[in-house]
């Protein structure tokens, strides 16, 4: 079966047509203005419900609901007040928040605070020993809004074979902590969640951007592992926020402006590569955090749970698609047309990008890193087609749980290497912490900040964390089904 007849299916399973059109949530740009015009920070229409006062109150309400995708292509999943992305919470950096989740739905829920410096018992993570929003019950999250930057949230309940639960539903949102010191040099600020739909189980690989043959891979085995690959999720559907491409209002641009994107991978499962022909993004942060030297790449690699901040530049009059590089996720709906004043009448248009490989590095800078008080290794590995024909997953050669093999001394300074002894990219979140990058397979840089790295396929990844943070701090590969089967680990404070 290809691709084609794969869409074909999803299409032909959802409920179409009678749904009435649902409200875009945030694919709009937001007030156009003629150019030239003074920089400003958009603050209207997408911080529903509002933050007031000194503190900022919010109500999430998790519930079953619908998904025009496109005309005639409706699903229905769970999300956070009726809408995908959930509602965008824009706090200032410092300030108290409420979040009062109302739980709709028969099984328990977690929501996760996913970039920010919170206490475990709010992290929304069960390993952690937050307690569960239970089943048509609430409960209120309660915390400091820090660090500053693009932060997320999103369902933290574990799948397993259920691909109706956890980061396989809509249940995920913007969290934007404001800094007092965004110097705001841009005219339109949107939202771009990247997603797919109607996830199956397949032994087809849906990456199909094949291990560059240049790179150094450190970690390769000797011998290759001759086991048969296990199911994996893939997925015939995709968007970005709650529409495929071409369903939804354009990004109405002007020519001369400078558009801040804030780019999210809200996937269960995949790495996306987009890029918007004829222009290029300059990325200023990462994981929220900004880079030490921003530049302007023509394509952005964005694996689950990382953020992408960057501004573009309008110069290329014209209707264009922002997408998904390969063919089939972009025309089963990954991507979006930006549309230039005056142009309406013309096609859209795709143009495959220059060839570039996506490097963290090239946003860093060089400089010598503290030596650490520790160094921990950890050695991820595969199990293919283990119990139920899923993938397994081993940290240090054991599934999740592990006897307290992971130890933080409060104030100490780690050093954490990532071994991957696996023949896919994994991108590796650790909670309630930032780390530095150091080095990746082999090159050396410092002061890009982050809480989730794509470790590639047989490569490598050293970054430096200070214990500052005492709790229970939940590590873990961003892909559902690789966390779900044993891709975790618990780090504990002495
Ligand atoms: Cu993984």
């Amino acid at each position: 079966m290809n691709r084609r007849d794969f869409v074909r299916l999803g299409c032909a399973t959802v409920i179409a047509a009678g749904a009435g059109k649902l409200p875009l949530a945030l694919a709009q740009p937001l007030s156009p203005r003629q150019v030239p015009s003074p920089p400003q920070r958009p603050m209207v229409a997408l911080s529903e419900p509002h933050a007031a006062g000194g503190a900022a109150n919010f109500t999430l309400q998790i519930a079953p609901m619908m998904i025009e995708l496109a005309p005639q292509v409706v699903i229905s999943t769970i999300g956070y007040s009726n809408k995908v992305p959930g509602p965008l919470l824009r706090v200032r950096e410092g300030q108290r928040v409420t979040v009062d989740v109302v739980n709709n739905t028969d099984v328990p829920e977690y929501v996760h605070w996913h970039g920010l410096f919170v206490p475990s018992e709010v992290d929304g993570a069960e390993e952690e020993g937050t307690p569960p929003v239970p089943p048509h019950g609430r409960r209120s999250y309660q915390f400091v809004a820090k660090p500053a930057g693009s932060r997320w949230y999103h369902s933290h309940t574990m799948a397993m074979m259920d691909l109706h639960r956890g980061s396989y539903t809509g249940q995920f949102g913007f969290l934007m902590i404001d800094s007092a010191n965004d110097p705001g040099l841009y005219d339109q600020e949107v939202f771009l969640a990247l997603r797919e739909w109607e996830y199956f189980l397949s032994t087809m690989d849906q990456d199909e951007m094949p291990p560059d043959p240049n790179d150094p891979m450190p970690e390769k085995l000797a011998t290759p592992d001759p086991r048969p690959n296990g199911l994996e999720v893939s997925a015939p559907l995709y968007s970005i926020n709650d529409k495929m491409l071409g369903a939804g209002d354009p990004l109405r641009v002007q020519s001369g402006q400078r558009i801040l994107m804030h780019l999210l991978n809200a996937s269960a499962s995949q790495i996306h590569r987009v890029a918007l022909p004829g222009h290029k993004f300059q990325v200023i942060a990462l994981d929220g955090s900004p880079v030490p030297l921003p530049q302007l790449v023509s394509v952005i690699e964005i694996a689950p749970g990382e953020r992408v901040d960057a501004i573009v530049e309008m110069n290329q009059p014209g209707v264009w698609i922002l997408g998904e590089l390969r063919d089939a996720a972009r025309t089963s709906g990954m991507g979006i047309v930006v549309e230039y004043a005056n142009q309406k009448q013309q096609r859209a248009i795709w143009l495959p990008p220059p060839n570039a490989r996506w490097d963290y590095t090239i946003f860093g800078k060089t400089a010598p890193h503290p030596a650490p008080d520790e160094t921990i290794d950890m050695v991820f590995e595969k199990v293919p087609g283990g119990p139920h024909g899923i993938n397994h997953w081993l940290v240090n050669g054991k599934e999740y749980p592990h006897e307290r093999e992971f130890v933080f001394r409060q104030g100490g300074r780690y050093r954490l290497v990532f071994h991957n002894r696996t023949d896919d990219s994994h991108p590796l979140h650790m909670h309630r912490h930032l780390f530095e990058l150091v080095e990746l397979n082999g090159k050396p840089t410092a002061g890009i900040k982050k809480d989730t790295v794509i470790v590639p396929a047989f490569g490598r990844a050293t970054v430096d964390l200070v214990a500052d943070q005492p709790g229970l701090t939940l590590f873990h590969c961003h892909i559902q089904q690789h966390m779900d089967f044993g891709f975790m680990a618990l780090f504990s404070y002495a």
